[in-house]
């Protein structure tokens, strides 16, 4: 392969940090996967956005749980964890399924006790603020969950039912508006190391207010994320509820090995699912084995993200790109 380092990642802010702290890996010479593994690492540690890691998006009881996914391109083998929960660390774990499991996605309580044997902390992912988070959207906009067309029992569900009736909010939810507002950011990174390893992997926490056990596009592998050594990578961020049924990063993956370049893949990618939702709201990265990037957003003004590579003198460089 052409040396083409690189790491790529979604959004700004402390997410910058994230790539940043990824291309510190690759430029000592680490792997693309210890790459993408500490660049997710960092948005769980700084709580970027409040969007990955503890302390975010509370479901609908208030819990935060953890959704992350790592894929090393080269042997594709992969580590999926979805609705963790009690353990901050979401992008270890998974990257313990990759590599000391034979399996490639464990789900809720059962990928804690998993965390645990593998040495995690088990610890609560609430915090003051995702607290007062969730007890303002019960008094105030709880009425039946946003999520789902089943009618709440009013005994048991979040009330008084408030200015809109039930059909009013269930053809709003049909017609998809709004679910943008409920949604933001999600970590989503894609490295190749310096023997072109191509690797990518997510971290979040999901989307606010979700029924509890709802599992976005971020841990499940050719939505959130693909990679594969000798095409290329791709990750994605937005209404993961509605991406996740179209497979964006692997259509980007396999658009690039029928030989389109790497802005017709994301713009491909992108189109199939405003197609058939004109409304959702989301983002792509890709990137080509050759280095070659590009990002496509729909349903939002615009959509940073960082790439972090050598420049032609050989320093390596963090670039916000919009
Ligand atoms: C999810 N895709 O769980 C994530 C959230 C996200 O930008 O990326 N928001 O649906």
């Amino acid at each position: 392969f052409t040396r083409s380092e690189i790491i790529i990642g979604t959004w700004s802010g402390d997410f910058k940090k994230a790539v940043q702290a990824g291309g510190d890996i690759l430029a000592s010479g680490g792997s693309s996967l210890d790459a993408v593994e500490t660049a997710c690492r960092t948005c769980e540690e700084l709580q970027c956005e409040r969007t990955v890691g503890y302390g975010g998006s509370p479901d609908e009881h208030g819990e935060t749980t953890l959704d992350a996914l790592i894929i090393d391109g080269t042997t594709m083998n992969m580590g999926a964890v979805a609705a963790l929960r009690r353990v901050k660390n979401v992008i270890g774990v998974a990257r313990k399924v990759l590599e000391n499991t034979k399996h490639s996605m464990l789900a809720g309580d059962l990928a804690t006790q998993f965390a645990r044997s593998m040495g995690f902390p088990e610890e609560p992912l609430s915090t003051s603020e995702s607290k007062l988070k969730w007890k303002t959207w019960r008094e105030n906009y709880c009425q039946p969950n946003f999520w789902t067309n089943v009618k709440p029992d009013p005994k048991t569900s979040c009330g008084p039912y408030k200015s809109m009736n039930f059909l009013d909010r269930l053809s709003m939810m049909e017609t998809n508006e709004n679910i943008g507002k409920y949604n933001h950011d999600t970590i989503g990174v894609v490295a190749i190391d310096g023997r072109g390893n191509v690797a990518a992997g997510t971290s979040t926490n999901g989307a606010n207010h979700k029924i509890p056990g709802r599992v976005g596009d971020s841990p499940i592998p050719g939505a959130g994320a693909y990679a594969v050594t000798g095409v290329g990578g791709a990750a994605a961020t937005g209404d993961g509820d509605i991406m996740l049924r179209f497979l964006p990063s692997f259509l980007i993956v396999e658009l690039l090995r029928a030989g389109h370049t790497v802005q017709e893949a994301v713009q491909t990618a992108v189109e199939r699912i405003a197609q058939l939702y004109p409304n959702f709201s989301g983002a792509v990265i890709g990137v080509s084995q050759e280095g070659e990037y590009a990002a496509m957003c729909h349903g939002m003004k615009e959509f940073p993200y960082n790439v972090a590579k050598r420049t032609k003198s050989g320093e390596w460089e963090v670039m916000e790109q919009r």
